[in-house]
């Protein structure tokens, strides 16, 4: 069989980084079949494109995978291709939790032939294979021989052969630059961030979270040797390439269990394995200096911590009281003296959230170092214990929001503000944190740290800006350079400085006697 992944475009950001389900799925799929993937990020359709898509290149199997915001997009292209007579298997949290949406038993139009229930490891050699014979079931849950609920070891997990995948919709370095820097041979042909899991599962539970529930609270690892196997195997790929590779650990809590991440970063760094690397980790677990120090030496560059919120009360109120804001400045400086940086997120109209959280907030984030604030709203994702709180209490206003998905919009009513006030104070906290001085200030007050450091969030925090102002376009691109030219040219100048300096000191070293 002929068959293709597909994952919808989020609509707001272009690609930074594949989804790993699909690479994941293809490692899995048996050997007589073919599989092509499109992550329609990288590469956009419509849906009359997959429709033609899946005609001309004879295509048997769709799968489509998608979270809540993208499902009305996934809907919409299960819908093209089943219009050309090919069957939809559609997996992924959404589905697992609306399954009856997606199969049309709610009332509702029908758009998959059959759903993959939680993960699917397990499930997908079936599925293609009943694919094949033509039999389809409509429900595929993963269950042992008891009829229990099984979760995959993730021991063996699958080698995804990044050496050998094509991966030309995924690289960050534009097409200007790719052949500048190519010619410098600086190594940045390619960057490409690669997504890997190093285990799953969360058992805190956070009520608006849907991992606890997705994945289960019985965490699991993969082995050490096949992280670093893998770590290695990409290491050498952008090696070969002349290019540079990233990875984004996507467990949802890296370091859960504080003495294996240990173990791990311990046979990362043995290995020689480092790449650079994002992950993100609870704040109460970085209280642990040694922790921390082994994430800077095995390549952690930016950790990613869900604060939330700086209001204890918010956070008791979403189950999240083992966040301490009082401690937030302590981790932050903690991973800062180390050159780890901090992707901080908050999440205003909690239900103690009053106008003015987003000001209060910032004034907080501007006492710390630098790093990567983002701000988003409390969204009631189906099957949540947040949904169902809120469901009960009569406050949804948008029950199935996901039907028409509208970025940065609540979907239930806060306590203690309206609705328009706390889309005024993401917009705030967005406009504040990533206006052209704030960015300025935010790179100059790293003056003190080597230049690399500071392109390095000056590029982060460009790239960033882009998840709430849409700067998908060329145009859109000029316009933010335009805007940001002061700190952009201090840099280029500090920089074409230190370029001249090191060939000046060539020039002047006296020749080596032979
Ligand atoms: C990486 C990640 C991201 C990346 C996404 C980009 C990328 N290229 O991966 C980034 C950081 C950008 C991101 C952002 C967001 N994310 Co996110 N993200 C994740 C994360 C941590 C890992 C995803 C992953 O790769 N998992 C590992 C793979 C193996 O699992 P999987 O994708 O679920 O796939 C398995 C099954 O679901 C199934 N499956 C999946 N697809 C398909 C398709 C078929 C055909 C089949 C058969 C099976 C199948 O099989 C797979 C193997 O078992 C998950 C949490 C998690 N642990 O999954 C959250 C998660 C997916 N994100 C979530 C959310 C809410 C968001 C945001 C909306 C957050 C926000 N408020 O801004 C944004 C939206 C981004 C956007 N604009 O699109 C929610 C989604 C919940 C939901 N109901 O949709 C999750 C579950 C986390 C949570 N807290 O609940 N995210
Ligand atoms: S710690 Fe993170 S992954 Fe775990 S339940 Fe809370 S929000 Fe979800």
């Amino acid at each position: 069989m002929k068959i293709l992944l597909y994952n919808p475009d989020n609509g707001v950001t272009r690609n930074f980084m594949p989804h790993l389900w699909m690479f994941l799925l293809k490692s899995l799929t048996p050997d007589n079949h073919e599989v092509t993937l499109i992550d329609g990020n990288a590469q956009p359709m419509d849906e009359a494109g997959i429709a033609l898509y899946v005609r001309e290149n004879k295509i048997d199997l769709v799968g489509i995978g998608a979270m809540t915001r993208m499902i009305a997009k996934a809907y919409r292209m299960a819908d093209a291709v089943r219009s050309v007579g090919v069957p939809v298997v559609m997996g992924g949290p959404h589905v697992t939790e609306m399954a009856n949406e997606a199969l049309g038993r709610d009332g509702g139009s029908r758009h998959a032939d059959a759903v993959a229930l939680g993960e699917a490891d397990q499930t997908w050699p079936q599925i293609v294979q009943d694919a094949a014979e033509g039999k389809l079931k409509d429900i595929y849950a993963p269950v042992d021989a008891f009829g229990q609920e099984s979760k995959p070891s993730l021991q063996p997990y699958p080698a995804i052969p990044w050496d050998k995948i094509n991966l030309d919709q995924f690289n960050l370095v534009p097409k200007m630059a790719k052949s500048l820097l190519g010619k410098l041979g600086a190594g940045w042909g390619t960057f490409r961030i690669i997504p890997m899991e190093s285990g799953r599962g969360c058992p805190y539970g956070c009520e608006f979270c849907t991992v606890t529930g997705f994945f289960g609270d019985s965490i699991r690892f993969r082995s050490n040797e096949s992280v670093v196997n893998e770590l290695l195997l990409l290491k050498s790929r952008a090696k070969k390439e002349l290019g540079q590779i990233a990875v984004f650990f996507i467990d949802d809590n890296f370091a859960i269990n504080v003495k294996r991440t240990k173990s791990l970063l311990r046979d990362i760094i043995a290995a020689e394995a480092q790449v650079h690397w994002v992950a993100q980790i609870s704040a109460n677990l970085l209280r642990d200096e040694e922790l921390v120090d082994l994430i800077a030496a095995a390549g952690g560059k930016w950790i990613f911590i869900g604060m939330e919120s700086i209001d204890p009360a918010n956070l008791k109120d979403v189950n999240k009281g083992f966040n301490k804001p009082g401690e937030y400045a302590a981790v932050l400086e903690r991973l800062a003296r180390r050159n780890v940086y901090a992707i901080t997120s908050f999440i205003f109209g909690m239900d103690n959230d009053t106008t003015g959280v987003a000001e209060r907030t910032l004034e907080q984030i501007r006492t710390w170092p630098a790093g990567l604030p983002i701000f988003g709203l409390l969204t009631p994702l189906p099957a949540t214990p947040l949904y169902k709180r809120l469901e009960l209490a009569g406050r949804l206003t948008r029950p199935k929001h996901w039907q028409e998905f509208i970025p940065f919009e609540m979907a239930h009513t806060p306590l203690k503000m309206t609705i328009a006030e706390a889309h005024a104070e993401v917009k705030y906290g967005w406009a504040s944190a990533y206006s052209p001085k704030a960015i300025a200030q935010a790179v100059d007050s790293l003056f003190y740290k080597p230049l690399g450091y500071r392109i390095n969030i000056l590029i982060a925090r460009l790239c960033f800006r882009g998840i709430y102002f849409p700067q998908m376009g060329r145009f859109a691109w000029v316009k933010v350079i335009s805007e940001n030219r002061r700190i952009i040219l201090k840099l280029a100048k500090e920089g074409f400085q230190a370029w001249r300096g090191s060939r000046m000191k060539v020039v002047e070293s006296p020749a080596p006697i032979v």
